[in-house]
């Protein structure tokens, strides 16, 4: 990709920052990150905890888009807080993953992420949908880079072409 800066050797800058609470929301969140690295863009993985971890938090998110990142995947779980504190000190667009826990299906940390103050959006996918999170990503970083858009538009007639096989199979 073009905007990326790199020199000889160097790995590209991270585009995407992939936060979350705690490892334990790793399982769930790996899937943005393998989306990441199915349309080769570059990023950076951090656990940072809203309550436990409140100023690396906090420099996190006000640092990110002078570093260079162009969106941020939060994934937090429960009293998901992270996807919104961030969201209110940076400028970029927070995609803000639900990590379902042991209780509650996941609910708590939707409803957690998903109902923010006027002002202040986080872009909610689905519980547990930390793959779309990342495809979000591609997309967001796809409308300002026409080879990454022409990746994404292949990806989306590929799902199509998936689809139609099936219907196609169900038929036979
Ligand atoms: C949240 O608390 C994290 O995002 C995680 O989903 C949950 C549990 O964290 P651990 O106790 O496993 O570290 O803040």
């Amino acid at each position: 990709m073009s905007e990326t800066p790199q020199s000889a050797g160097a790995a590209p800058a991270a585009l995407v920052g992939i936060a979350m609470g705690s490892d334990s929301d790793w399982p769930v969140m790996e899937a943005a990150a393998r989306a990441l690295d199915e349309f080769a863009v570059p990023y950076e993985v951090e656990v940072l905890s809203a309550h436990r971890m409140v100023h690396e938090m906090v420099a996190y998110g006000e640092q990110a888009a002078d570093r260079g990142i162009k969106a941020v995947i939060a994934g937090a779980g429960g009293a998901a807080h992270l996807p919104g504190m961030l969201a209110s000190v940076t400028p970029l667009p927070v995609i803000g993953v639900p990590v379902p826990l042991k209780y509650l299906d996941g609910m708590d940390s939707l409803l957690s992420i998903v109902q923010m103050p006027a002002g202040v959006p986080v872009a909610t996918v689905s519980i547990g949908g930390a793959r779309n999170a990342g495809l979000l990503a591609v997309r967001v970083l796809a409308a300002y880079d026409p080879e990454l858009r022409a990746r994404m538009e292949e990806f989306q007639s590929s799902l199509t072409e998936q689809a139609q096989e099936k219907g196609r199979r169900l038929r036979a």
